[in-house]
């Protein structure tokens, strides 16, 4: 009896359950690059050449390890171009009986191989904390599923920076240490980059010549593409830049894309690195007075509690998650998500570095791209399609929930109490932006006023039913209804303006 075992783009891990649950002497792995996986949203070409490149570096290791891989190039005459047509086809060729899978992120994934009509089971991931059921019975009964308490969970459960039963420094959170605004400079140079060896290059042009017109620049291309490089990159982050995540976790400069964020997101969602084991990492720093509390607090909340957290609700609300819209936003995602020039230097900045290195760090996704869309009142779908094609890291799994829930407000408050929105204030304080921008970040009417400040009252006023009631939303609107009408009339009517010639593609 013959099984084939299914290795997606995401689970370049030795350790999955699929292979696990596999024989290596009989069964025979599949992999496939395939158009269907490459253009459901137009990626961003670095994000394709990534997983492609990483692909086959592990295809090439399961080999050495003495499986047999059947691996099919995107090129390849025979391709036909989806994952269940690749396993059909694989399926006659080695006249196998049934699939082993690892569960797709996916739920678009998930119920095209539930429908592929041939035995195939699904395992879980194992890969995470979290299981499902076990999310399942923490969910289950509470009124709010917010993350503080789940998170809280998941360090009893691993024992990461745990005494005894109480956390470490006698708190769960050091959030408050982690908000300082934007330094003068920053002591780092950014993530490790890796110069293409022949078999990035030959992805490399591949993903020009089919890839080469979707918003991104594929080249330079620095990413990591196996799991020796991307610890590599994770012990260089560790070594310069753990000790300064916590202290400027919020804040945003002109000059600098990376901070001192870690940028690892792309090879733990892709398997390449354990999150457990990345944590443990993490915390042995922070024993070895390497790092502050703060920073390794603030980090292993990251992984532990939001990436663990996210997924327990993407898998938890089901398939029409990214169908919601409880705000009823309906514009169309403006040209300028897709590079046409702004005149907002914040939206600007995010969105350039976004297309050059399929990057932008949490606080750029969430208090300017998505909070400008959140104001403007696009379609949360399509701002979901956005950021599901512009980032290196971005499945479903774990997009949808940072978007619908917790920048869009589209799922009416699973993953947030309140919207995500701020004006211009917040980037100003947490920023250089504002110091540059041709908009004034004080000004608050005219022609010169930041538009983050005339569209959050437009916004609050637009959902003033929804939200006057929110408790931890009240102040704003006293603030709004202190204001004289006069001045309350300007606001809205230049937000509407303002809108307007968003939508009319004029210059803004
Ligand atoms: P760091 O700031 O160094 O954080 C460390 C790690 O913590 C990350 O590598 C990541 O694994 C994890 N993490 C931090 N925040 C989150 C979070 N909210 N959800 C899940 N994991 C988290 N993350 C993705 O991995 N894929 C996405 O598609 C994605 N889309 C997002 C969309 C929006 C609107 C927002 C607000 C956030 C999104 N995030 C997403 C979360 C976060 O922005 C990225 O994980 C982070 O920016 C990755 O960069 P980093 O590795 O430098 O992270
Ligand atoms: C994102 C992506 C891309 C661009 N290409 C492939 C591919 O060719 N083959 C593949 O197996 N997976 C690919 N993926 C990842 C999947 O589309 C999907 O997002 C994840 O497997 C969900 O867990
Ligand atoms: Fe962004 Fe407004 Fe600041 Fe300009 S002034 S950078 S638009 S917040």
């Amino acid at each position: 009896m013959v099984n084939l075992v299914l290795v997606l783009a995401d689970q370049l891990t030795p350790t999955l359950s699929a292979l696990t649950a596999a024989d290596k002497q009989t069964d025979i792995v599949v992999m496939a690059e395939v158009a269907d996986e490459a253009g459901y949203v137009p990626h961003h070409p670095k994000k394709i050449a990534f997983l492609f490149a990483a692909m086959r570096k592990f295809a090439a290791r399961l080999s050495e390890d003495g499986w047999h891989v059947s691996y099919t190039k995107l090129d390849d005459p025979d391709n036909t171009n989806s994952i269940t047509g690749e396993l059909l086809r694989r399926a006659e060729e080695f006249d196998a009986d049934k699939i082993i899978a690892t569960e797709p992120g996916e739920w678009r994934l998930i119920e095209a191989l539930n429908t592929c009509p041939m035995p195939l089971t699904q395992l879980q991931d194992t890969r995470f904390i979290a299981s499902h059921s076990e999310f399942e019975t923490w969910a289950e009964g509470r009124k709010e599923l917010r993350m503080e308490w789940f998170y809280r969970d998941m360090r009893r459960k691993t024992g990461l920076m745990m005494d005894g039963d109480k956390p470490a420094g006698d708190k769960w959170n050091f959030d408050h240490d982690n908000r300082k605004s934007a330094p003068k400079s920053i002591n780092h140079s950014g993530p490790m980059s890796f110069t293409p060896d022949d078999t990035v290059k030959e992805v490399l042009a591949l993903v020009e010549d089919r890839f080469g017109d979707n918003f991104g620049d594929l080249h330079p291309f620095w990413f990591a593409t196996d799991s020796a490089q991307a610890q590599r990159a994770l012990t260089h982050w560790i070594t310069y830049a753990l000790p300064h995540f916590g202290d400027y976790q919020d804040a945003m400069m002109n000059e600098e894309k990376f901070l001192y964020h870690s940028v690892i997101s792309q090879y733990i969602n892709a398997g390449l690195l354990d999150p457990l084991d990345v944590c443990k990492q993490v915390e042995e720093a922070w024993k070895d007075n390497h790092a502050p509390i703060n920073a390794a607090e603030g980090f292993i909340r990251q992984i532990i509690g939001w990436r663990e957290y996210m997924r327990g609700i993407y898998f938890l609300e089901g398939p029409d998650y990214t169908s919601r819209n409880d705000l009823g936003h309906t514009r169309k995602l403006p040209p300028l998500f897709w590079g046409a020039a702004t005149k907002m230097n914040c939206v600007s900045k995010a969105v350039s570095q976004t297309q050059s290195e399929a990057y932008a760090h949490h606080i750029q996704r969430l208090m300017v791209t998505g909070n400008f869309a959140l104001l403007a009142g696009v379609d949360p779908h399509d701002v979901h399609e956005w950021y599901l094609a512009v980032y290196a890291d971005a499945y479903e799994w774990v997009e949808a929930p940072n978007v619908i829930g917790m920048s869009q407000f589209a799922d009416g408050g699973i993953v947030g109490s309140k919207p995500y929105i701020s004006s211009g204030n917040y980037i100003a304080k947490m920023s250089d932006h504002c110091k540059t921008c041709a908009y004034k970040v004080k000004e608050k009417t005219g022609e010169d006023a930041c538009p983050f400040n005339l569209l959050y009252w437009d916004f609050l006023v637009r959902h003033k039913d929804r939200f006057a009631k929110n408790p931890r939303m009240g102040n704003m609107y006293r603030v709004w209804d202190r204001m004289d009408d006069t001045r309350k009339d300007t606001v809205l009517r230049e937000a509407a303006s303002w809108l307007q010639k968003l939508d009319a593609k004029e210059p803004v």
